[in-house]
């Protein structure tokens, strides 16, 4: 089961760069970490993945879209959207025992999500984001509470997350959430971070 805050990497965003920002992370005690690049070519995203997957040690560690990135690192697991390979190829890929995290916008695809074997489901957008392109319309924290009903699966809730929202998207059901642009813009990640943490105490 995933809980508390998932961390996802924004190389546009980040303030302090994505490996410092990884790294405060982990020393926020960070169990899920994503790494996730929409503009770097292949031969620099396996660089860098390597070099995150060391920093991430006992935290898992997620590729985002790639999973001919996360096969060559060895990562923990994959996460995809509708538009990237479909679970079940990347779970005859991947192997059983890797985690694949899928993005999920209505109820229909959570629940065929989480019956093809998914291991968590990223609820998205919660709320509108800028951070996403096509992010599609937001959801509401009502989406959270039906799939929470309706799937035993945990959710990663995304998009336009911040802190003065964050509590509604707990109070929803949501075993984990991530916030972006709300963490990684900010000088002192590690503290953000804590702060979204201390929501699931
Ligand atoms: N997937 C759905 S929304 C989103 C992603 C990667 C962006 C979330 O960023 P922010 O800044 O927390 O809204
Ligand atoms: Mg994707």
């Amino acid at each position: 089961m995933i809980r508390g805050y998932y961390f996802i990497t924004d190389e546009r965003l980040s303030k302090n760069g994505v490996t410092n920002d990884v790294r405060s992370a982990v020393a926020a005690g960070v169990k899920i970490i994503q790494y996730r690049n929409k503009i770097a070519d292949t031969a620099t995203m396996l660089k860098e993945a390597f070099l995150l997957k060391k920093i991430c040690r006992n935290s898992a560690f997620i590729v985002n879209d790639r999973i001919d990135i996360a096969l060559a690192v060895n990562a923990d697991g994959v996460h995809i959207g509708m538009e990237d390979m479909p679970y079940t190829a990347a779970r005859k890929l991947l192997g059983k025992n890797k985690i694949i995290g899928v993005t999920v916008h209505t109820l229909t695809e959570a629940i065929t999500a989480a019956k093809k074997g998914a291991d968590y489901l990223g609820v998205s957008p919660i709320f509108a984001t800028a951070t996403k392109k096509n992010a599609g319309p937001p959801s509401g924290t009502a989406l959270i509470k039906s799939i929470k009903k309706n799937c035993d699966i945990s959710i990663v809730a995304i998009g336009g997350i911040n802190l003065q929202n964050a509590p509604q998207v707990v109070e929803a059901g949501a075993d984990a959430l991530c916030a972006i642009s709300a963490v990684v813009t900010k000088g002192n990640v590690k503290k953000e971070i804590r702060k979204f943490q201390e929501l699931f105490r």
